[in-house]
């Protein structure tokens, strides 16, 4: 039996950007007890089917992947999955997948299993700036939420019984805005948040346009 309690994913550099911060986070928090570390590739065959065995092993109780959202300004909790990858520039195998989907015969989205108002509210706790997002995207990021969110749903089990993992992503800012030890102060406490609440905070968000 797995003593992971939670699975941190970052994601390694990509379109042409030298870094991305969400390695470093994860590097960060790799000797963190009980919590497993991993660095995807930015690859879409490969960082699927790695994001789903990830989960199956573990079993942990929390999955929160990160991926660098270059044009934001604040952390990102990501609200919806999609099953679409639109590629908008090749991913570092020279793959651009266009109007796809992420698991064929997939449902169309997954709504986050993490309780990401009260996450929010933790990283406000910790000093930092965070917000909600409807969309991961259609690119790598997307991809792995929605992966890991049809792994911890039961999709592709080759084990029985029932799984209490929650799953999620956050998008990252780029480096300059938080540091990594900012954007690791920040994953730590939504994280710990995430493990210690049931039942998400009841307040609105959301525009209207
Ligand atoms: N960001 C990309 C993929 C990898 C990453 O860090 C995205 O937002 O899809």
């Amino acid at each position: 039996m797995s003593t992971t309690t939670v699975l941190i994913t970052g994601f390694e550099p990509f379109g042409g950007h030298a870094s991305n911060p969400s390695l470093e986070v994860a590097t960060a928090l790799q000797d963190h007890p009980g919590w497993e570390t991993e660095v995807l590739p930015v690859d879409f065959s490969r960082c699927v089917r790695l994001i789903g065995d990830l989960v199956r092993r573990y079993r942990p109780q929390v999955v929160l992947s990160l991926g660098l959202a270059p044009g934001r300004e604040r952390l990102g909790l990501e609200r919806v999955a999609v099953n679409l990858i639109d590629a908008r520039i090749p991913d570092n195998a020279g793959e651009q997948p266009v109007d796809v989907p992420v698991i064929p015969a997939g449902p169309s989205a997954y709504f986050t299993t993490l309780p990401v108002k009260a996450m929010r509210r933790a990283i406000h706790e910790v000093g930092i700036e965070a917000e909600l997002s409807l969309s991961a995207g259609t690119y790598g990021c997307n991809a792995v939420m929605y992966a890991g969110l049809h792994a911890a749903a039961g999709g592709g089990w080759r084990v029985e019984g029932p799984t209490t993992t929650r799953a999620g992503f956050a998008h990252l800012p780029p480096v300059e805005v938080l540091g990594v030890a900012g954007a690791t102060r920040a994953v730590v406490a939504a994280v710990e948040c995430a493990l210690a609440t049931e039942t998400d905070d009841v307040v609105p968000d959301g525009a209207v346009d």
